[in-house]
């Protein structure tokens, strides 16, 4: 395992996921000395930890990858239109490869301190494997769903079997066959995974809070072809996508109007050609879906009456059939999840209304328990903060992130944080990150991070740090806008709600591509909200 070969670097890099592995390669490119420190035995990132059975992603594979590199996007070859996990870590360990990245990444060693040494106005960050190092720069490529979230079951200590949780896959599988699981969770990774676990275990009995929207994803084989078409042309389309909100889908047919503009006929037409389609497309169907509650109701509308038409079991089907806002909590794709339910061999708990509780061989809600073999934890992350706060990260005059942050996490432009000089975070909080093509927003973010250190490096200037003021007012851009739509209306991991006593504040920008405009102005304008020295 590489060993840091100095004890001084340019840029200290934590995290070796997409990010990290962008800013190792681009920080080489540009002659600064980097190193990284990764708590995995390898590269991935989140397509590492969450090798749950059924984890695909849900950006289509000709945008869920880098477009820096012209041949590499050319040379790999990707068979599905939404990727499977392994497929996406079989590109990142070829990313590895072909840029050698793996000689200056350190595996299986976290980074448990970082500090801010004023007198050199360099950044000291050790490690749980003992090794101390310095840096000029350090850029937090830690992901924004990378610390699990693990609730506190009561008794949870007393089962006897096996408690799996799908963002910290065993790397050996699971084997489910003859098996009476169960699966608590109904996000994005429970609704892959339960249609997978049903058809290998004896039985399956899904705990579920709170129902969740899905479209089908109509994942299919890639056709050489289509991935013909667009390599031919590859940069004209990578700069269409990051034209649209999102930053992908320059494909997906945009609607133009209100959804109430359009007859009930014309909708539910529109809705069906959309639901066949597969997607996230089937949120452009109308301009006002996230801003009007109205709107909004004619698509959830839309999505139970297919709840009800595919689950044959009305208890069942009112039972899955989602109450908040669509697309408040993210949207999920899915390949049969509700067809799943249609099973001899699948029980669905309601647990809204009382929480669930494990015994020695088991897990009970409500006074009913149900035995089990093992337990299947589908129940998420502590987004966007949870990593970061689990770092003694110490700035000016001693300043704590978790002190800083005690209110809930402030950035500005989620990319920088007053207090902490020349401490980057890639899809910080504050940023569009988790409401995007997230390798479309982390290369934006590395590009933007390499180029300031490179202004700094020619303008002699040793530091940069955001001000107190443009913090103060980006935050409040980032409510703002955030208020202007439903988002904030349902209990989700964007506002930290998932987990107990974390502070409720919406941490994602909703706003790309005006975000970028706004960091190029920044940088136009002489880096303003930042005091270079
Ligand atoms: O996590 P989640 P996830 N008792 O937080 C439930 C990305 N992702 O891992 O809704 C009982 O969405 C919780 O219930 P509730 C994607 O961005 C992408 O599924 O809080 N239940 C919920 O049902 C996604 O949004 C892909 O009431 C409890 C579930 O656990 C994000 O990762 C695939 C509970 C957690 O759902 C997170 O998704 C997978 C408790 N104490 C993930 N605590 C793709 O690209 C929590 N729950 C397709």
């Amino acid at each position: 395992m590489p060993e840091p070969t100095n004890n001084t670097y340019d840029v200290v890099i934590v995290g070796s996921g997409f990010a990290g592995m962008y800013m190792l390669h681009k920080s080489r490119q540009m002659g600064f000395t980097a190193h990284v420190f990764e708590r995995a035995s390898d590269v991935g990132g989140t397509w590492y930890w969450n090798r749950y059975p059924g984890a695909r992603c849900d950006v289509p594979s000709m945008e869920y990858s880098y477009q820096f590199d012209g041949d590499l996007q050319q040379e790999w070859e990707w068979t599905e239109k939404y990727s499977g996990q392994p497929e996406i870590l079989r590109y990142a360990s070829h990313v590895a490869d072909r840029f050698d990245l793996r000689r200056d990444i350190t595996f299986e060693t976290s980074v448990t301190s970082a500090v801010y040494q004023e007198s050199t106005d360099r950044w000291t960050v050790s490690t749980d494997e003992g090794a101390t190092v310095t840096a000029q720069f350090l850029v937090m490529a830690t992901g924004c769903l990378s610390s699990e979230n693990t609730p506190s079951f009561a008794g949870m200590d007393n089962f006897e079997g096996p408690i799996y949780h799908t963002g910290k896959w065993p790397h050996e599988g699971v084997d489910f066959t003859g098996k009476r699981v169960a699966v608590i969770g109904t996000g994005s990774s429970g609704i892959q995974a339960i249609p997978i676990i049903a058809d290998e275990a004896q039985h399956t009995t899904i705990f579920q809070r709170t129902a969740n929207y899905s479209i089908p994803a109509r994942n299919e084989p890639l056709e050489p072809e289509v991935q013909a078409e667009i390599k031919s042309n590859y940069a004209e389309f990578r700069a269409a996508n990051s034209l649209q909100n999102g930053g992908f889908g320059s494909r997906i047919r945009r609607g133009e109007i209100a959804a109430l503009e359009a007859d009930e006929e014309e909708r539910y037409l529109e809705f069906e050609r959309r639901w066949d389609e597969g997607g996230f497309g089937f949120l452009s169907a109308y301009t006002d879906h996230l801003l009007s509650q109205e709107s909004n109701d004619t698509a959830a509308e839309f999505v139970r009456r297919k709840i009800a038409g595919i689950v044959v079991d009305p208890n069942t089907a009112a039972l899955l059939s989602p109450t908040q806002v669509l697309g408040c909590k993210r949207l999920c794709l899915d390949t049969g999840y509700f067809e799943t339910f249609n099973r001899p061999n699948i029980d669905l708990v309601d647990v809204s209304e009382h929480p669930v509780s494990m015994t020695a061989s088991g897990v009970a809600s409500n006074g009913r328990e149900v035995d089990v073999d093992c337990i299947v934890l589908a129940t998420g992350f502590d987004a966007m903060t949870g990593t970061l706060l689990r770092i003694d990260i110490r700035g000016r005059d001693g300043l704590t992130i978790q002190d800083k942050w005690s209110a809930g996490p402030r950035t500005y432009l989620g990319l920088q944080i007053p207090g902490f000089p020349n401490l980057f975070t890639i899809s910080g909080p504050g940023s569009p990150s988790v409401l995007t093509n997230m390798i479309v927003s982390i290369e934006q973010h590395v590009d933007w991070i390499a180029d300031c250190m490179d202004h700094l490096r020619s303008n002699n200037r040793t530091t940069i740090e955001a001000t107190v003021e443009a913090e103060d007012e980006w935050v409040d851009h980032v409510n703002t806008v955030a208020d202007f739509t439903l988002f904030p209306s349902c209990n989700s991991w964007y506002l930290g709600a998932n987990v107990p006593g974390k502070t409720r504040v919406f941490m994602p920008l909703i706003g790309y591509p005006p975000y970028v405009e706004k960091c190029n102005e920044v940088v136009a304008n002489g880096y303003e909200g930042f005091v270079l020295t």
